[in-house]
């Protein structure tokens, strides 16, 4: 029987669909509640894999906004929210979760709201939840509710959201048409993305990967690294580009591979440290190869998700795991005690 988690990856044009339509409805009054809120700042928060969505979307978010934007786990929201939160600050909170119920990204938002710092929007695939109703402004993505534990077509779908309305808010109709037609795209060029991602999966010489992003890139990096880890325990990491040279490419050797999800912004530096991985015996790749040309840095971002998605669920088949029960892992983390 085919496996739900790539069911659900194969799913992502017509969740992208949804995504794209969903946020471009909600954008303008997510506008109005940015604008009316005062907000000097705009923090981005989640758990894992939404996390790292939010690390991708405030990247973006900030470049096309020009808002102030900036990424933090959601315990840290609640532990130290001081490292984060300027004092007395207004500040408005998107918050991503797929499961809508995750005990600290829901405790994030509580406390946003009780301390009436300022608006809380959620971004969520399951209607009802707990984050929908703590939201001022709720997305919610049902087609993308992953039933799979590790997040696919909701991860890259919620991003897809932030996206818009971020395009949208920046006055953008140049990304908003590229994001609008990007599932029609991402439906042609499908096929070739999941054999790609199945080419560098099931090629067993590569015993470790590094994920290398720039910028709102380096999201997708932790992202990619995180679908590997989670599926098949095989070592890998993520970094900034350039910063790989600063120690960690002290582990490069011969079953190195290096997985570029280059920019534009930094591409001739970014080559540039992949050839220093080939000089010392491992190897590397641009995923823009795969994806192709012409599209904005946000769009290929995104193009870049099915690739690393069929990257770790074809090593764990190779490996002869199940990518559809992942080692010590449940779809939801809800913790028995309240954080706060
Ligand atoms: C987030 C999360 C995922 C992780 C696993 C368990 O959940 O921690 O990051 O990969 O699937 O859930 P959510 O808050 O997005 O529902």
């Amino acid at each position: 029987m085919e496996s739900l988690t790539l069911r659900e990856i194969l799913r992502q044009p017509h969740t992208w669909r949804e995504a794209a339509q969903r946020a471009a409805d909600a954008a303008p009054q997510t506008g109005d509640l940015l604008a009316r809120s005062g907000a000097e700042l705009v923090l981005f928060t989640g758990c894992g894999s939404s996390y790292y969505l939010a690390i991708a979307a405030a990247g973006f978010f900030q470049e096309v906004t020009g808002l102030a934007a900036r990424a933090v786990p959601s315990s840290e929201l609640i532990l130290s929210a001081g490292t984060y939160l300027p004092r007395n600050r207004p500040a408005a909170l998107v918050a991503f979760s797929r499961s809508g119920t995750t005990t600290e990204t829901v405790t994030a938002c509580r406390l946003h709201r009780e301390a009436g710092r300022g608006p809380v929007i959620g971004v969520t695939c399951h209607p009802g939840s707990d984050l929908e109703q703590l939201a001022d402004i709720a997305i919610t993505l049902p087609g993308a509710d992953d039933q799979s534990v590790v997040m696919t077509s909701s991860f890259s779908s919620m991003l897809l959201a932030a996206f818009m309305v971020a395009a949208t808010l920046g006055d953008s109709d140049a990304l908003r048409s590229e994001l609008a037609a990007l599932p029609a795209q991402l439906e042609r060029d499908l096929e070739a993305l999941r054999s790609r991602g199945e080419t560098l999966g099931a090629d067993r010489q590569w015993s470790q990967f590094v994920f290398l992003g720039i910028g709102p890139f380096l999201g997708v990096a932790y992202e990619a690294m995180l679908k590997l880890k989670e599926m098949t325990q095989v070592p890998c990491e993520a970094y900034s580009p350039l910063d790989f040279r600063h120690g960690p490419i002290s582990i490069v050797g011969k079953g190195t591979m290096a997985v570029l999800l280059d920019s534009d912004r930094a591409a001739a530096h970014e080559r540039s440290v992949l050839e220093d991985i080939r000089r010392l015996g491992g190897d590397g790749l641009m995923l823009s190869e795969a994806v192709g040309q012409g599209h904005s840095e946000m769009a290929r971002s995104l193009l870049y998700l099915p690739v690393v998605q069929c990257l770790a669920y074809y090593r764990a088949i190779a490996e002869g795991r199940d990518p559809d029960r992942p080692q010590h892992l449940s779809r939801v983390v809800v913790l028995g005690e309240p954080l706060a």
